[in-house]
């Protein structure tokens, strides 16, 4: 039993400077715990509401004050007393409470940040690691993710100097996180000094920490990362391959994709996408199309499934009903999960439950607005995430995350 004894909530900074809030959680047993809850940038049109309160004389309109005092009156009051044996009880109560489909009443954010403070508090309560107790509730087997690293980036994360918003690197070959973080922080430099070479630019970094040289174009950006790759020392493919995160979404106007100076029907993004995974060894293509476009993301399955993960994220918004239209058109055939899209773990579980009985697989990321929190580690960890997506090998809000990894690589016996 978990019965919640007051709730409070502050408004705090995140990495890119603006608003978002840190809730924490105290139970009648003692047990107390805070959690910080990430925002995007590159959001998807089905994502639950991050409540703001559009009051341009502070922040720019980007305060939370208004979800804050929805977590310490409106949700404290509702909850506190209350005994919520589950954190499944919680999160149907907090749904029912806010009353909307897209959490737009109290606010996704408000809402998160409430469901991971007590399962933070619960876990505490019960003495088990924030893993093992993500574990129990996903109903999953805990096993550390390959980390998927940010290493160039353009589109909303960089200021559009190109289309695609981000190029990561994944070390197929590495047997632990130590050696990943190794392989990355290895071509990082290797790219960093070719910039330095080629472009007279210091090292100035993107929303989560990648590199943003002025790309001439998208094959571009691929050709510079295999350069960096060979430069440090590794075997592009085979130590060190790519993924890519399109976010094709967020340059497709008026039915056309607008890239590289051109204005791509769906069929002509789909071939250039295929081009790329011809010329380079991308292992995953994420948003390669419009969050609406579901024919040009079945055609993306028929050319590549065989040779690439399909990974949906303003696709399928973490949102069980989005992920099971595509299950069932055979539109993806990878998850991207971010809580924070549809605004309670219990609702997260459920997606990553649909992904799993389907035989995708999960990635488990951050937002490129994020803070210090590391909970996304043990959550990766917990749902047993094939790969988890937290942005660059800088950065202090990105290394909380992998330095936790670290830390259950070497204290609680996990492996990759
Ligand atoms: C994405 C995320 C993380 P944002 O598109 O996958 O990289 O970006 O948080 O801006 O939506
Ligand atoms: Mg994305």
């Amino acid at each position: 039993m978990s019965v919640i004894e007051r709730l409070t909530a502050l408004e705090i900074l995140d990495s890119r400077g603006r608003p978002t809030l840190m809730t924490t959680c105290r139970l009648a047993s003692g047990a107390v715990a805070s959690a910080s809850v990430p925002s995007g940038a590159s959001t998807g049109a089905a994502e639950a509401l991050e409540l703001r309160d559009n009051d341009s004389g502070r922040h720019a309109g980007l305060g939370v004050l208004r979800a804050v005092e929805n977590v310490c009156e409106a949700i404290d009051a509702a909850v506190k007393g209350k005994d919520f044996a589950e954190q499944a009880d919680l999160d149907s109560f907090l749904i029912d409470l806010n009353g909307t489909a897209n959490k737009s009443r109290l606010g996704a954010n408000a809402i998160l940040s409430v469901s991971l403070a007590f399962c933070r508090a619960q876990a505490a309560e019960r003495g088990a690691p924030l893993y093992r107790h993500l574990a129990e509730i996903g109903g999953l087997t805990p096993r550390l993710p390959q980390p998927m690293i940010n290493l160039f980036s353009g589109g909303k994360h960089a200021g559009g100097q190109v289309a695609i918003q981000d190029l990561q690197i994944v070390a197929p070959k590495a047997k632990t996180i130590r050696e990943t973080l190794q392989a990355a922080s290895d071509v990082y430099r290797a790219a960093a000094d070719r910039m330095r070479a080629n472009h007279g630019l210091r090292l100035l970094t993107a929303d989560e920490g990648g590199l943003a040289p002025p790309f001439a174009s998208s094959r571009d950006m691929f050709i510079e990362a295999m350069a960096a790759i060979e430069a440090a020392g590794y075997e592009p493919g085979d130590d060190v391959a790519l993924t890519v995160d399109v976010a094709a979404s967020h340059f497709y106007r008026d039915g056309r994709y607008h890239i590289d100076g051109e204005a791509l029907s769906s069929a002509e993004m789909v071939g250039l996408i295929k081009q790329w995974r011809d010329e380079f060894p991308i292992v995953s293509v994420e948003d390669g199309c419009d969050q609406d476009d579901w024919r040009g993301w079945r055609e993306l399955m028929r050319r590549l499934k065989h040779s690439v993960m399909i990974l949906g994220d303003d696709l399928l918004c973490t949102h069980p009903r989005r992920i099971q239209r595509a299950i069932s058109e055979g539109a993806a055939n990878s998850l991207l999960l971010k809580v924070n899209q549809i605004g309670t773990l219990t609702e997260a579980a459920r997606a990553r439950k649909l992904a799993a009985d389907a035989g995708w697989q999960a990635v488990i990321s951050a937002r490129s607005g994020e803070t210090e929190d590391n909970w996304l580690a043990d959550l990766a960890t917990g749902w047993a995430g094939d790969y988890i997506k937290v942005g660059s090998i800088t950065q202090s809000e990105r290394l909380a995350k992998y330095n936790r990894l670290l830390y259950l690589e070497q204290y609680e016996g996990l492996s990759l």
